[in-house]
């Protein structure tokens, strides 16, 4: 299948506390690559990949990749509005990046208020259970996510463990959320975009641009 024909794009944000590994989980899902040393994300990355959601429907995911420190909370707070869907990260034995999930969520919300965005929350490093250094259980993370409304998945970009399915798991999410009416496309809001539309509505200017210039002639 040519992936440049893509019928959906999707916008999704990666959220969560410096060094709790979002951009690490971006470089093994779209590259199958894992650094340990990388740089901190200055700003906001982007990221694509291609999914078939369904047979013959091909989704173009495009990542916005946030800083976690707060000095470049200004910048990242202006791409919340236009991503449909997000990943809450946090690092299991990272106590603190846990707690401050429900901030990150909250703040979200408060921005795409009054529409919503579909989430999945992560647990990142998994890996990190084998050294012993395991700091949030898998029952209190699923009790958040059962509270947050979302699914919760343990993933690693170290060992690559669940890596695809997070991402998998919100974009197939907001397909089903799109089929059912619990997301819509929106005039002037960049989260969704549909291929068809865009055609269609590229016809319907052509096709008023052709019949002005009739009249004009006649
Ligand atoms: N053990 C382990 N370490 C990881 C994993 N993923 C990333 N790291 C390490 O964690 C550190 C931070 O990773 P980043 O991907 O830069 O974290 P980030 O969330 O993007 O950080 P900011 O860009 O500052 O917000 C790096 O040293 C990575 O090598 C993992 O799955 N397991
Ligand atoms: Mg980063």
């Amino acid at each position: 299948m040519d992936l440049t024909l893509w019928q959906y794009q999707f916008r999704i944000i990666m959220l969560g506390d410096s060094t709790v590994g979002k951009s690490s989980m971006l470089k093994r899902y779209t590259e199958d690559k894992f650094l340990e040393c990388i740089n901190e994300t200055v700003g906001v990355d982007f990221y694509v990949h291609f999914l078939e959601v369904e047979p013959g429907m091909m989704v173009k995911l495009q990542f916005w990749d946030t800083a976690g420190q707060e000095r470049f909370r200004s910048v990242t707070r202006s791409y919340y509005r236009n991503s449909v869907g997000g990943l809450l990260v946090f690092d299991v034995g990272n106590r603190a990046s846990f707690e401050h999930v429900r901030d990150w969520y909250a703040e979200v919300c408060e921005h795409v208020m009054p529409h919503a965005m579909i989430f999945v929350l992560v647990g990142h490093k998994s890996d990190r259970e084998l050294a012993g250094e395991r700091a949030v259980s898998k029952d209190e993370a699923e009790k958040l996510a059962a509270q947050l409304g979302t699914t919760y998945v343990e993933a690693s970009a170290k060992t690559g463990q669940n890596i695809q399915m997070c991402f998998e798991v919100v974009a197939r999410r907001i397909y089903q959320g799109l089929q059912s009416g619990e997301v819509r496309l929106r005039e002037g809001w960049d989260g969704i975009k549909s291929s068809v539309l865009q055609a269609q509505q590229l016809q319907s200017i052509q096709d008023s641009e052709q019949t002005k210039e009739k009249k004009r002639c006649c």
